[in-house]
């Protein structure tokens, strides 16, 4: 039975949430829908654009925004990633500023990220993240030391990970949204094409069965997306073909692996992830393609599905 409305104005709005790399943004996002939208990895950088999941509730929608973490980034790609987290940030009504419980010290690139949630004075939650990965004792003096660094909304110690603390954040986050109508139908979940979804799930692959510079240099683009056979169920088919661009042919090589084993392992994995977004068998091919330094020149960004500007 759907749950009744709380009492009062019905609200909608965006909030962003934003952090530093690797501190668990988009597996909240993916908790807080209920539905993965937004790839994890245990590496930093994963997310590279803003990523949407809309919540609907009754007497509330949020609609959550995923951003790229906050780092110093000169030029490139990185800086892309960065701007697109602040502008995202920006436009937001409200925003989950997202930390992991651990060391009470504040790193030189944290204070910076703390800055630029300041400076946009907008209603912002402090999300301790990872609260399963540390020792309870040190929970309470490290909240009380967040708390002196800004005026929170509120502090919401939580995991992710397991869900533990979950339940409420969202209802904390809406009263800080405009009154207002649904901004989306409420059977919308996301804005990311199901192509891009793929993309993405074939990328997660990549960062989570390569090393050092390889993830970093990545980018998969959908060429072909054939819908023609598809149907929910065993006899439905997808076909889908994806070129993924590397920087190096050191890279490709790393990529393809010996015999081609280690693209096998990536397509299957990923295969198997696109069945289950998808509802249907899929078959996928991947092909490696080199373009030289792409990260760093807005023609490599752009034919690797990241135009500047965007
Ligand atoms: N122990 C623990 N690990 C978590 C929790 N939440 C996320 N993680 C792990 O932290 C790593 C990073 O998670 P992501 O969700 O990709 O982090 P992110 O902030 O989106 O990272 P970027 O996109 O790189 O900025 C993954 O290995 C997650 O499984 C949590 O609550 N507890
Ligand atoms: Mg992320």
């Amino acid at each position: 039975m759907a749950k009744a409305a709380p009492p009062g104005p019905h609200r909608a709005g965006f909030a962003a949430i934003v952090g530093r790399p690797n501190v668990g943004k988009s597996t909240l996002l993916n908790r807080l829908l209920g539905q993965k939208v937004a790839i994890v990895s245990p590496k930093p950088q994963t997310t590279r654009s803003r990523i949407l999941g809309v919540v609907t509730r009754p007497g509330a929608q949020v609609a959550l925004l995923d951003t790229p973490g906050l780092h110093s980034a000169r030029g490139g790609l990185n800086a892309r990633m960065v701007q697109e987290a602040l502008q995202t940030l920006n436009d937001a009504d409200a925003a989950l500023f997202m930390i992991e419980a651990g060391s009470p010290a504040i790193d030189s690139a944290t204070r910076k990220a703390i800055d630029q949630v300041k400076a946009v004075e907008k209603p912002t939650l402090l999300v301790i993240n990872k609260i399963d990965a540390m020792p309870r004792a040190q929970l309470l003096p490290l909240i009380d030391r967040w708390r002196g660094e800004h005026a929170w909304t509120e502090v919401y110690p939580l995991s992710a990970l397991t869900g533990e603390n979950v339940d409420g954040l969202l209802d904390a986050l809406v009263r800080y949204l405009p009154e207002g109508p649904p901004l989306f139908p409420d059977d919308v979940w996301t804005d990311v094409p199901e192509r891009e979804l793929a993309a993405e799930l074939v990328r997660e692959q990549i960062l989570r069965q390569t090393e050092q510079e390889v993830p970093y240099s990545a980018a998969v683009v959908v060429e072909e997306f054939d819908e023609s056979e598809r149907e929910v169920g065993p006899r439905g088919l997808t076909r889908i073909s994806a070129t993924v661009f590397v920087e190096r042919d050191s890279q490709k090589a790393i990529l393809i692996g010996r015999g081609g084993a280690r693209l096998k392992e990536i397509g299957t994995r990923a295969r198997e992830q696109i069945e289950k977004l998808l509802g249907c068998k899929v078959f996928l091919q991947l092909h490696v393609k080199v373009e030289k330094d792409w990260t760093q020149s807005s023609r490599g960004l752009r034919r690797a599905g990241y135009p500047e500007g965007q």
